[in-house]
């Protein structure tokens, strides 16, 4: 079925390639690649879900007005680091070499950048890069350092390390807006990404919408207080909005009504580095709200839904500079005129939890985490209003892009399908692949999600938690949407557990994972930027 499934994507690689070539000779299709950092599905509002429709994102709507949303869009590994360096090459970790953050992307490999200068594409990225080391294959670059800070972030332009201020969405968005308009080469096609930290954790909203969201009640999932059954796994996971975040560092709590002065807050740069009148606004911005909450005196649940309802609020209003910077995209694309031959991406480096399980963070194979945004949009190819329901994955990037521009040299090895067919509808949904492999290494570290692979097809999904343990679940997504069941035990679903075995075998064999992926990592390699995992 895979090796059938194969054939058909080559012959529609093949074919797109054909249709495309003929379009593009003359003019290559430009790239704009957004991608934000740790940004739910469930945070925009094109996709729907009651969170988003309190506070909404019409900037990335367009992009869903304009061309495709893609309903079913999967990581590979739902962590930072790797998932980019899926996005550059095409292929798994276990090829890539970058397993889990904290590894060393290995730059001297094939990348879609470095294949778009080939074929005469100006390329440039700006803002977070998290894989170690240079950008490599891009002409212009300016990276902020690791994990970035939001106020006042120390970015890596040209090798010199550089404090700038402002706050970091902002800045990234500008950077790339001046490429585009100044610093590029107009004659020459374009692969630009503009790589955001926000909304990654702690959720600093800009100055201008520090008090966005305050009088607004987000719904809070019927899950906000789990009761497990599902097995080891998630229960040993420290990622639980109530227990784990810090609440000066995360939640912004302070240690007494009138006081502005932090609870628990580990790692203080992130507040430090904000000037005087950046934290004076910030602090009388935060006074009233902390406030009415010390005031308040609430304990247990209460205590858990406030917290809930802080992080929804920050995590929403640090979106809303997101939004802003694609609007400003969008528009300089359409005054420009280049918005009739520029492929827009939307989309974030992985899925995350709003709560639901009473989580924050990402890591888990789950539908929250593993699920991701994509929106894209191309004048010609692309349909407005185009809904896409079929199982695209972010390895299918690097050869989608390049389909698209009619890459001469589509007999790379990545892994990853076009989904071009998908885009111009020449490919029927159905006929697209019926399953994707995942695999999350990165444990021991922060919130404790333990090693695991496994496969989801349209409606199943397998997964093998190894290493510490050794557990393995099923879920019938179209009977059980929020995974709450288990089936592996239920002798109904023999026959399903059955092939869903033979399918992640022959998967394994496809991509090439071989046994030795399922040993530990060597200590060494663990990310122990923060060793204080609780
Ligand atoms: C930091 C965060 C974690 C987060 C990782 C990875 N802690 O360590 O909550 O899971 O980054 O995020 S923090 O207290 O330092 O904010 S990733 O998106 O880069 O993979
Ligand atoms: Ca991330």
């Amino acid at each position: 079925r895979i090796g059938i499934l194969i054939l058909i994507g080559l012959i529609s690689i093949s074919c797109n390639t054909n249709s495309q070539s003929g379009k593009n000779t003359d003019q290559k299709p430009n790239i704009v690649f957004i991608m934000a950092d740790d940004h739910a599905i469930q945070a925009i509002s094109a996709y729907g879900h009651p969170i988003s429709k309190l506070a909404k994102t019409p900037n990335i709507d367009r992009i869903a007005e304009n061309g495709a949303i893609f309903q079913n869009s999967f990581v590979t590994n739902s962590i930072c680091g790797p998932s980019r360096a899926v996005i550059l090459t095409g292929k798994h970790s276990h090829i890539n070499g970058f397993r889990q953050n904290g590894d060393h992307f290995n730059g001297s490999q094939p990348t879609l950048p470095k294949m778009l200068q080939q074929f005469g594409y100006e390329t440039a990225v700006f803002g977070k890069w998290h894989l170690h080391g240079y950008p490599e294959g891009f002409d212009h670059w300016k990276i902020i350092v690791d994990q970035g800070n939001y106020y006042n972030p120390d970015f890596i332009d040209n090798g010199d390390t550089t404090r700038i201020e402002g706050y970091a969405t902002d800045i990234i968005t500008e950077d790339a807006l001046h490429w585009l308009k100044q610093d590029r080469t107009d004659s020459l096609p374009f692969f630009l990404m503009v790589q955001h930290k926000a909304p990654h954790r702690n959720w600093m909203p800009a100055l201008r919408h520090t008090n966005l969201y305050d009088s607004v009640q987000f719904p809070l999932p019927d899950s906000y207080f789990p009761e497990f059954n599902k097995q080891w796994a998630a229960k040993e996971q420290l990622q639980t909005i109530y227990k784990d975040m810090y609440e000066g560092h995360d939640l912004k709590m302070t240690t007494a009504y009138g006081s502005t002065e932090l609870l628990n807050n580990p790692w203080t740069t992130d507040y430090d580095r904000m000037t005087p009148n950046q934290r004076e606004i910030w602090d009388a911005a935060y006074l009233k709200k902390n406030n009415a909450f010390h005031k308040a005196k609430l304990s247990d649940k209460e205590l858990a839904i406030w917290k809930g309802q802080r992080y929804i609020q920050d995590y929403m209003a640090t979106i809303a500079a997101v939004d802003e910077g694609v609007g400003k995209i969008l528009d300089y694309l359409e005054e420009s005129g280049l918005d009739e031959n520029t492929l827009v991406v939307y989309t974030s480096d992985q899925g995350f939890w709003m709560g639901e399980n009473g989580w924050f963070d990402k890591r888990f194979m789950y539908e929250e985490s593993f699920k991701t945004p994509l929106l894209m949009q191309l004048p010609g190819t692309i349909k407005s209003g185009t809904k896409i329901d079929a199982m695209v994955q972010n390895l299918d990037f690097a050869p989608t892009f390049l389909d698209l521009t009619g890459f001469s040299n589509l007999s790379t090895d990545m892994q990853g399908e076009s989904f071009v067919g998908l885009l111009n509808g020449t490919i029927k949904e159905e006929d697209f692949r019926d399953v994707v492999y995942y695999h999350y290494y990165d444990y021991p570290a922060f919130h404790m999600v333990k090693k695991h692979y496994g496969i989801r097809t349209k409606r199943y999904k397998l997964i093998h938690f190894y290493d510490d343990i050794d557990t393995w679940e099923l879920y019938d997504l179209e009977k059980d949407p929020k995974e709450k069941t288990n089936l592996i035990m239920d002798s109904e679903y023999a026959n399903i557990l059955n092939e869903m075995h033979i399918k992640l075998d022959s998967v394994k064999r496809h991509y090439g994972v071989t046994q030795s992926e399922f040993k530990s990592a060597p200590k060494e390699k663990v990310d122990r930027s923060y060793d204080q995992f609780k």
